[in-house]
């Protein structure tokens, strides 16, 4: 029996994807730039089955209805672009806790694509990998590399794609996930998204600030300028849960906790830590700073939220 395998890790965005102009193709209405993280991945196996049933299996069981539909709407996807109606077995391992607050779909749907590229043998390059991923979840679009990356919007399906910036970062880079809370996300990454996009009256001003910050983003990693780098994906966080705010009726995934521990990233960075933040579509927080400021930081973070739990986090590979 042919069985592939494909690991991929999740990824972390500083300038941040908020908005489909093509919800079926999953065609952003920006580019985004992320940082892919090392502790955090899915590894992801399939093979052909003899009946006319796809199996998917998550961690060791069974997958829920909702993990089996979605992934089959992708398997569907790629049978399809294979004239194939053969049925097949999916069998993930995902290293990202739940809790983590950080989203398994972008490691998952990259994985899945990884591994079905190789059982199909279609022979995609990175680029189309990207564009394949991107038909799975938006985030998983830049899945495919490591390091930084960038997701240009494009027009069509084979212009959105993501490519590397840089996949092996000189720049000391460090990310301290900070879990407050377990509880689920009341409003799904694409639920949300959709409400800003179409009840907000600043997202008309959503493009125009991340060309703005991708610019700047872009500047800050050719001249490996750290501080800029937090400054502006912090800013650019901000600018993404404003729209949130702003949607009618507002919503937010902000939680006491977000805002306390936004509080204290402030009060670190001015007694000099490197420490900014940046946080997506959940109540948690992602702590950017230094490989000189990292443990440091994450004592003083332990140190007045307890209940906490903390991972320091470095830059990580593409798929392999
Ligand atoms: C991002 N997020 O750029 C943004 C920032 C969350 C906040 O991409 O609907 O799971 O599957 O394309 O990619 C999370 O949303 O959404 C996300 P879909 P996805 O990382």
């Amino acid at each position: 029996m042919i069985q592939t395998t494909t690991t991929a890790h999740t990824n972390i965005a500083l300038i941040k994807y908020w908005g489909k102009k093509d919800p079926v193709l999953h065609l952003p209405y920006t580019d985004s730039l992320s940082l892919t993280l090392d502790g955090y991945y899915t590894t992801t196996t399939t093979s052909f089955l003899a009946g006319d049933t796809d199996q998917v299996r998550v961690n060791n069981q069974v997958a829920g209805p909702q993990f089996f539909k979605r992934t089959q709407h992708f398997l569907n996807l790629v049978r399809t672009l294979n004239n194939s109606q053969q049925a097949i077995a999916v069998e993930t391992i995902n290293h990202v806790p739940t809790a983590a607050g950080l989203a398994s779909s972008a490691s998952g749907f990259a994985a899945l694509s990884g591994s079905l590229n190789k059982l199909f043998q279609m022979n995609l390059s990175r680029k189309e990998l990207s564009c394949l991923a991107r038909r799975g979840s938006g985030s998983a679009t830049r899945s495919i590399y490591g390091g930084f990356v960038q997701w240009h919007q494009g027009k069509d399906n084979s212009s959105s794609f993501a490519e590397a910036i840089d996949e092996n970062p000189s720049l000391p880079i460090r990310l301290i996930s900070v879990v407050i809370s377990k509880q689920a996300k009341k409003i799904s990454s694409t639920e949300g998204m959709k409400h800003a996009v179409s009840t907000s009256p600043f997202y008309a001003q959503w493009p125009q600030v991340v060309n703005c910050d991708m610019k700047a983003m872009l500047q800050a990693l050719k001249t490996q300028d750290l501080e800029a780098v937090g400054k502006i994906a912090e800013n650019n966080c901000l600018a993404m849960h404003a729209l949130n705010w702003t949607s009618r009726p507002a919503f937010s995934y902000f939680t006491k906790e977000t805002l306390q521990i936004i509080n204290l990233v402030h009060q670190l960075r001015s007694r000099g830590y490197c420490a900014y933040y940046t946080i997506d579509a959940g109540a948690n927080v992602k702590v950017i700073t230094s490989l000189q400021d990292v443990a440091a930081v994450q004592q003083q973070i332990q140190l007045n939220f307890p209940q906490a739990q903390l991972t320091p986090l470095k830059p990580g590979p593409g798929i392999q």
